[in-house]
């Protein structure tokens, strides 16, 4: 297997798990870009939001993040949920997953 979410899923590689269930897991990104950078993934290897077909499986992501935006103490400050699909955007792990960024102030896109 060589994606590394994968391995972070199957416990070969560590992580800082945060969070997980039957179909989903969310860890704290390597490289964090905010005080709270987590990533909310599904279990089973999708490799871009392009290639979704169970779009239920991308709300319980997203109500995935919405909690631990809660928990992590910025629900109400503000955070921002991102997800990168493909080379011009950017991804490089071509598994599955929505950034949750937040505390502090994100800025413009662009
Ligand atoms: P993206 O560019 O959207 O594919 O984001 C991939 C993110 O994954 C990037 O912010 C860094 C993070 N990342 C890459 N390798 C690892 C790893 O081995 N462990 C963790 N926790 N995060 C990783």
């Amino acid at each position: 297997m060589d994606c590394i979410f994968c391995r972070i899923i199957s416990g070969e590689a560590p992580g800082e798990i945060v969070y997980q269930d039957d179909e989903a897991i969310a860890f704290r990104d390597i490289n964090p870009q905010a005080p709270t950078h987590i990533l909310i993934m599904p279990k089973s290897h999708i490799p871009s939001i392009a290639e979704v077909e169970d779009y239920g499986l991308v709300g319980r992501l997203v109500n995935i993040a919405n909690e631990l935006a809660k928990r992590e103490g910025v629900g109400e400050r503000g955070y921002r949920l991102v997800i990168n699909s493909g080379p011009e955007s950017g991804q490089e792990v071509p598994h599955l997953h929505i950034h949750l960024l937040g505390g502090r102030v994100l800025g413009r896109l662009g």
